[in-house]
């Protein structure tokens, strides 16, 4: 099974087609009819050397299991709560330390790259796990594209506030917008990616449509959803949950098994998919992405900068 994903083969390379039909006739809804063109339009992606060659979660666990407090606080309420969310037309300002700030739109910035699938581990800070088959393009790529100046030291990202269309918002679970950030050298890391789909089709809406960041050796939530908003800056930029808690949510949140959380261990983790008996796996030094940027830190006190 796991060899079915090794040789740069995209999850629809392998997956039998009776399957696809049957998930897509799932994410449709019974019976529904599928109008060309609009829902469950493809996207053309090529295969990356990025990707895990381990097994995808199906469409439905990646999208029915969510965090994305804008809709609600249950892992239910993202696919429950966001039928009036509007994620097209969208822009994205690109502001603060870049030689071309502005408004860009999706449209706009889409034209000038490549999208790729990632076929990604994802952990979350309350230890589950998926593994997600995204869609998108590295973060690099824009950032060249406008012109990252050489004082900015960070990136900030913030999340649309629409309260109209995101019921999560009319209440003060949050300090809306939800916030995140990166320093410049992880932000430029080719594994950080703007994801614009999963499974070759546009972000669904409780995934962050329609374009979010994905930094997978760092704990979900620094993978922020529904971007509007991109600065660049020469100071640490201030972010939702460590604003929050600080103590329980560092500005780095790099993926570490050695570093517990104050009331709960990251020794391990919950595959979500797995099923009720199945037994925790060890979770892994930035989640299995090491070799890949265990470099970025080299000096740093993990245990300090958590
Ligand atoms: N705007 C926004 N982004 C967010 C969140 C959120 O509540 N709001 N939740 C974060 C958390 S805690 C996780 S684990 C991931 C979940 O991504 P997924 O639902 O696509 O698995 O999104 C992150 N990005
Ligand atoms: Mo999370």
């Amino acid at each position: 099974m796991r060899n079915r994903f090794n040789g740069n083969l995209k999850w629809s390379d392998v997956t039998p087609k009776a399957q696809w039909m049957n998930r897509r006739s799932l994410l449709l809804g019974a019976g529904a009819a599928m109008v060309a063109g609009q829902a469950g339009a493809k996207i053309t992606s090529v295969p990356s050397a990025y990707s895990t060659d381990a097994i995808p979660n199906t469409f439905e666990e990646i999208t029915t299991y969510n965090n994305f407090y804008e809709f609600g606080t249950d892992k239910e309420d993202p696919a429950r709560n966001s039928a009036a969310f509007q994620p097209d037309p969208w822009a994205v300002q690109i502001d603060g330390l870049v030689d071309k700030p502005g408004s860009y739109d999706l449209a706009d910035i889409l034209g000038g790259v490549t999208l790729e699938e990632r076929i990604y581990r994802f952990r979350c800070v309350e230890a589950w796990s998926m593994v997600v088959p995204w869609v998108g393009f590295e973060l690099a790529t824009l950032l060249n594209r406008v012109g990252v100046q050489p004082s900015a030291k960070f990136v900030a990202f913030e999340t649309v506030v629409r309260p109209e269309e995101m019921p999560g918002q009319r209440q003060p679970l949050l300090d809306w917008p939800y916030r995140e950030g990166l320093r410049l050298d992880e932000a430029m890391h080719p594994l950080t990616i703007l994801a614009t789909g999963l499974y070759d089709e546009p972000m669904p809406k409780q995934n962050g449509a329609p374009i979010r960041l994905v930094v997978p050796w760092k704990y979900g939530f620094k993978s922020i959803k529904s971007i509007v908003r991109i600065t660049l800056t020469d100071t640490m930029p201030i972010t939702t949950w460590n604003t929050l808690n600080p103590r329980e949510y560092g500005f780095y949140s790099n993926v570490n098994p050695k570093v517990d959380h104050p009331r709960w261990s990251q020794a391990s983790e919950r595959q979500v998919g797995g099923g009720i008996f199945a037994p925790r796996v060890d979770t892994l030094m930035f989640n299995g992405y090491e070799d890949q940027v265990a470099a970025l830190y080299t000096g740093q006190d993990l245990t300090k900068d958590y």
